[in-house]
């Protein structure tokens, strides 16, 4: 894709975002392929970072068999997480500042070491791995409706938008992070379960997917990184003065306020 294109699609989601109104499908105006979809997200952070933003890890999503097998892929996608996405536990933001936000209940990995290879285990992932982490991500598609193809939304750097951690650092040795339990609770009333096992049955196994994609491009997660290891149910859509709190078994619980 020339320079000229990238620019311009660049610059396209960068002002739906900030005007907060959704666009068509870029698809529809331009054509490219998954891995040119990869190379707009790279240069759409890449701009974000420029205007003094920091990379500060990355998400996974679509990793639920039943989003994969509505969206006909075999392989989750993944998003840059900056530090401008992230949000404090209980935290107010307002609901005019996103397009149409959605919540999901995730667990968040907090490395300790690199991870680099295309046949990571979950036990090099957890070993990797300082601390596990009760998270919400907020995430909000730049696309009318919140409809996409798949390249659509690796282009849109996997709908992000928001994330907010929990207080409770857990080590990774003690229990199987995949068996706890989690409940998600909008204005008090309980509106979904699962258990991390959702996230392609260990939600180690999604960090080691991901180590994968970007070894596969000559890329490696840090030291340091955060990674959001997918949705353990579907994405809940959230209106104004909704209190969203995911509480999970050993990790705790974590809250944000849409005002
Ligand atoms: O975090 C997610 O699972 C979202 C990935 C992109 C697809 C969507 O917006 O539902
Ligand atoms: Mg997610």
């Amino acid at each position: 894709m020339d320079a000229g294109k990238l620019g311009e699609i660049v610059r396209t989601l960068e002002k739906a975002e900030k005007m907060r109104q959704a666009i068509p499908l870029l698809s529809s105006s331009h054509r490219f392929d998954m891995e040119e979809a990869y190379g707009i997200q790279e240069a759409w952070m890449a701009y974000k970072q420029k205007a003094g933003d920091r990379l500060i890890g990355y998400k996974m999503g679509l990793t639920s068999p039943a989003k994969m097998r509505q969206m006909n892929v075999s392989e989750p996608v993944y998003g840059k997480l900056l530090a401008s996405m992230l949000a404090e536990n209980g935290e107010r933001l307002s609901h005019a500042s996103f397009i149409h936000p959605r919540v999901e209940a995730e667990v968040a990995f907090l490395l300790g070491k690199d991870l680099n290879g295309e046949d990571l285990t979950e036990k090099d992932v957890l070993e990797a791995t300082d601390h596990l982490v009760a998270a919400i991500e907020i995430i909000d598609s730049r696309y009318e409706n919140f409809r996409f193809t798949l390249a659509d939304v690796i282009a849109d750097n996997a709908s992000s938008s928001k994330f907010v951690l929990g207080h409770r650092l857990v080590s990774t040795k003690k229990e199987d992070v995949a068996t706890f339990g989690m409940a998600l609770r909008i204005n008090g009333e309980l509106k979904a379960t699962g258990t991390p096992a959702n996230v392609l049955g260990h939600p180690a196994r999604s960090v080691a997917m991901l180590a994968k994609m970007l070894a596969r491009k000559g890329e490696r997660l840090k030291a340091g990184d955060i990674v959001l290891a997918g949705g353990i149910t579907e994405a809940i859509a959230v209106q104004p003065g909704d209190v969203v709190q995911a509480s999970f078994a050993h990790l705790g619980g974590v809250e944000v306020l849409f005002v």
